[in-house]
């Protein structure tokens, strides 16, 4: 296990970084492209542990793909040429492989067993498995087919209405996913909406999609046709130096090729929201997503509420947004975020727990936290639990502490920004 050691920055976080590929659009781009008729090739891929994961599962599922860095081609296979797998199929840390595979599964005449770390193990898949089962999967598992390992008997299944109880893209995404092989049609109801990239890739594969409202639905029997997928650069990895450089003195940095998804941009709206000084520059159109270069200064900044429809836009950006809130001014309440709990570890303890060990004044609520500020952070140990985001969040608050920061099991931040590090030295360089 590695630990990290980061020194508080005196001279300012300057110069320009682009920003690695989207983890979520690199995991559909690999999957659609499996399921897809000719070849896919993918560019600007990121090769993130998790995204690897995605890889290896499908090529024991016998689809043939080669990854060199961010340059992928995958041999699609259509729905009907999967193969039935020999080995268990491993997801690693990755919920998002885990749960759309799953989908993908269930409508294959065959058997599969899937597995993950330890992490996985702890997060629930009955918001998958029970409507999957509906469709008319066969899938069981610890606690009544709530925990991996899982095993999975797929075949004929039928068209549902499913009512999310929570705003998921991944749950939404396992049963239009499965509902592109089943009988009849499929609709997914939302509470709020969820990031919509498997509803736009799936169209950009030649697939139709009925989208009103929180209600989006696919009729089965349609075939994914092979494309180009161009992935713009993840907002959840852009958050980290958006925050940075926020909130470390003497910082101006530019983040370029940032996707700008709606669905996804609501760090932007909080940024604004506290009175970050951001610029959007170069707004363009890449792949069906929106990308912009982003330029961001060191800011005076006011507490917030963060809440509400807002929250599955920036779910995976509330760790590091908890670490801008202790240098703002004032209270910042983070509520409605319950599903912090079911993250690669409860978000909403580890976040609170680790920024109490730095000298925040932090608390938990039931759903979210409440954080003072300013406050400035000391030195110390703190560490990730194996969770890629608390990680990386910690590294950012050490960039502003009044000493060194040690952040142990830092190797988990691979799972999504391998280059993570490399980017904080490039952008402290002199
Ligand atoms: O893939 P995984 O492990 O679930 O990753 C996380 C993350 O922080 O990177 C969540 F822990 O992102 C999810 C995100 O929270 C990725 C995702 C997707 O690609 O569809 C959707 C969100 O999860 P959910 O459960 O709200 O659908």
């Amino acid at each position: 296990m590695a630990t990290k050691t980061v020194q508080p920055i005196h001279g300012g976080l300057r110069g320009t970084i682009r920003i690695p590929g989207d983890k979520s659009i690199s995991h559909r781009a690999v999957m659609f492209g499996a399921l897809a008729e000719g070849t896919t090739t993918i560019e600007g891929f990121l090769a993130g542990e998790d995204c690897l994961s995605t890889i290896a599962c499908f090529q024991k599922l016998g689809v043939e793909i080669v990854q060199e860095g961010e340059k992928v081609t995958v041999h699609g296979k259509g729905w009907k040429g999967l193969e039935e797998p020999a080995e268990i199929l491993d997801v690693g840390n990755s919920g998002t492989t885990t749960r759309l595979m799953l989908g993908i599964l269930a409508t294959q005449p065959f058997h599969s067993v899937v597995i993950g770390d330890d992490s996985i193990g702890k997060r629930p898949m009955k918001r998958v498995t029970v409507p999957l089962r509906e469709m008319g999967a066969q899938i069981d598992g610890r606690d009544d087919g709530n925990f991996t390992p899982l095993s999975v008997r797929g075949g004929q299944t039928k068209g549902i209405s499913f009512q999310s109880k929570v705003a998921s893209a991944q749950v939404k995404s396992a049963i239009l996913l499965a509902g592109l092989q089943s009988e009849g049609t499929t609709s997914v109801i939302e509470p709020a909406l969820s990031r919509d990239h498997t509803e736009r890739m799936l169209e950009a594969f030649g697939v139709e999609v009925k989208r009103d409202g929180l209600t989006v639905s696919v009729k089965g029997g349609q075939v994914l046709k092979a494309r180009h997928v161009v992935v713009p650069g993840d907002i959840s990895s852009a958050a980290f130096f958006l925050v940075a450089g926020a909130i470390t003195p003497n910082s101006k940095l530019t983040l370029t090729n940032v996707g700008l998804n709606p669905t996804r941009s609501g760090v932007i709206d909080v940024l604004q929201q506290m009175g970050a000084s951001l610029q959007i520059e170069n707004e363009r159109l890449e792949g069906g997503e929106p990308v912009a270069d982003l330029t961001i200064e060191t800011s005076t900044l006011h507490g917030t509420e963060i809440g509400g429809e807002l929250i599955p836009r920036l779910i995976d950006e509330i760790p590091v947004l908890a670490v801008l809130a202790t240098q703002a001014k004032g209270r910042t309440v983070i509520k409605d975020a319950e599903e912090l709990k079911v993250k690669e570890t409860n978000r909403i303890d580890t976040v609170v727990s680790e920024l109490t060990k730095l000298g925040a004044t932090i608390q938990a609520t039931d759903d979210g936290m409440i954080i003072e500020g300013p406050t400035t952070l000391s030195g110390g140990v703190v560490q990730s639990f194996g969770d890629h985001r608390i990680g990386m969040a910690m590294a950012i608050a050490g960039l502003v502490a009044s000493d060194s920061v040690q952040v142990e099991r830092s190797e988990a931040i691979s799972v999504s920004y391998p280059t993570f590090f490399d980017d904080i030295n490039k952008l402290s360089e002199k």
